[in-house]
């Protein structure tokens, strides 16, 4: 864990630091970045997001891109054996494949993604080299394996003794049923029963010193899905979207309501036309609820965004949705996002 009070010393030194530098000083012709300049920031999903924030905030903090914070940051989550729905340790499809789902993406409009990655902890990072390294934007499954292992990534085994214990258990009666922010709630806690699974996702989003927001998004998916289900984390638009000129999203949740209303792309263009980051997260979620009024009151979805002045917020439709908030004033602060039902 990291020492607060160095880290917010460490924090301080560095941008105030960057307040005179010559890049600092030649975004001044431009009051709003000037402001932003000294004010990077570094949100997340779920409780989960704090020390993910914190790896980020390495970075962020000490004058570092908001591409490399948000990958560093998500790469804690994924290595976490005790977080069941990101990286390694993540629950498997119903075959018994863990299958990594991963985007990113960065403030000039890059971006990278993998779909059902297998035997790589940070699908995080292939994704980034998808970005930088290929003409391409999205590669799943086998070749994205194949592109990875050519880039060093060592062949692993995600499915550890814990998850396919749960998986077997899930076999006996194999019904589909997610259970609502169940995986928030037992984060760091028990290993769930494997009659007792559902999904979760980290979003990230930071600003760095220069003003340039990032975003990634990484998960193992839906646990126990079907063979090659794709859920929206790893859809640029849907998972999650940034737009430098504006702000970013990210999603969490039933990723298929998520992909049928867009859902991180409509919460940036909302906030384009001026809404704030919560009212748009709000919005989206009442598309969804539009779609499938029913439905709806049973699943979770919620969305978190920031818009380039770094104000952020978040709603869910369900209660129980939390993110974690990492600037110069907070390293460690947790946020209720707000709810329908
Ligand atoms: C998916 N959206 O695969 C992801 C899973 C998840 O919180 O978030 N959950 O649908």
């Amino acid at each position: 864990m990291i020492n607060r009070r160095k880290f917010i010393q460490l924090g301080s030194l560095a941008t105030s630091a960057m307040a005179l530098s010559p890049i600092a000083s030649i975004q001044g012709k431009n009051r709003l970045h000037t402001v932003k300049a000294n004010q990077p920031i570094v949100i997340s999903t779920w409780d989960f997001g704090v020390a993910a924030n914190q790896a980020a905030w390495e970075i962020l903090g000490k004058g570092g891109k908001s591409l490399d914070a948000v990958e560093a940051g998500v790469k804690v989550p994924e290595a976490d054996l005790k977080n069941v729905t990101v990286g390694k340790g993540g629950y498997p499809d119903r075959d018994g494949h863990v299958t990594l789902d991963a985007c990113i993406m960065d403030s000039a409009g890059n971006c990278g993604a993998v779909l059902a990655l297998e035997h790589v902890t940070h699908a995080i990072s292939v994704a980034r080299l998808v970005m930088e390294k290929t003409p391409h934007v999205m590669l799943a499954g086998e070749g994205a394996l194949q592109f990875a292992l050519q880039n060093g990534f060592e062949k692993e085994n995600l499915l550890m003794p814990e998850s396919e214990k749960a998986w077997k258990e899930w076999l006996e009666k194999a019904e589909y049923k997610p259970i609502i922010n169940i995986e928030n709630e037992s984060f760091n806690k028990e290993r769930l029963p494997g009659n007792q699974y559902n999904h979760d996702t980290i979003g990230m989003l930071a600003i760095d010193a220069d003003g340039h927001m990032s975003g990634a998004c990484t998960t193992s998916g839906m646990a126990f899905k079907m063979r090659g289900r794709i859920g929206d984390s790893p859809i640029i638009g849907a998972g999650l979207y940034v737009d430098d000129e504006v702000g970013g999203a990210t999603a969490t949740g039933v990723g298929e309501e998520v992909v049928r209303t867009v859902g991180s792309f409509l919460v940036v263009e909302l906030m384009r036309q001026g809404y704030s980051p919560e009212a748009a997260c709000k919005e989206a979620v009442q598309r969804i609820i539009k779609k499938k009024p029913e439905a709806s009151k049973s699943l979770q979805v919620g969305f978190l965004a920031m818009n380039k002045q770094g104000e952020y917020g978040a709603y869910a439709l369900q209660g129980g949705f939390t993110f974690a908030v990492c600037d110069q004033q907070q390293q460690d602060l947790i946020i209720k996002g707000k709810s329908v039902y």
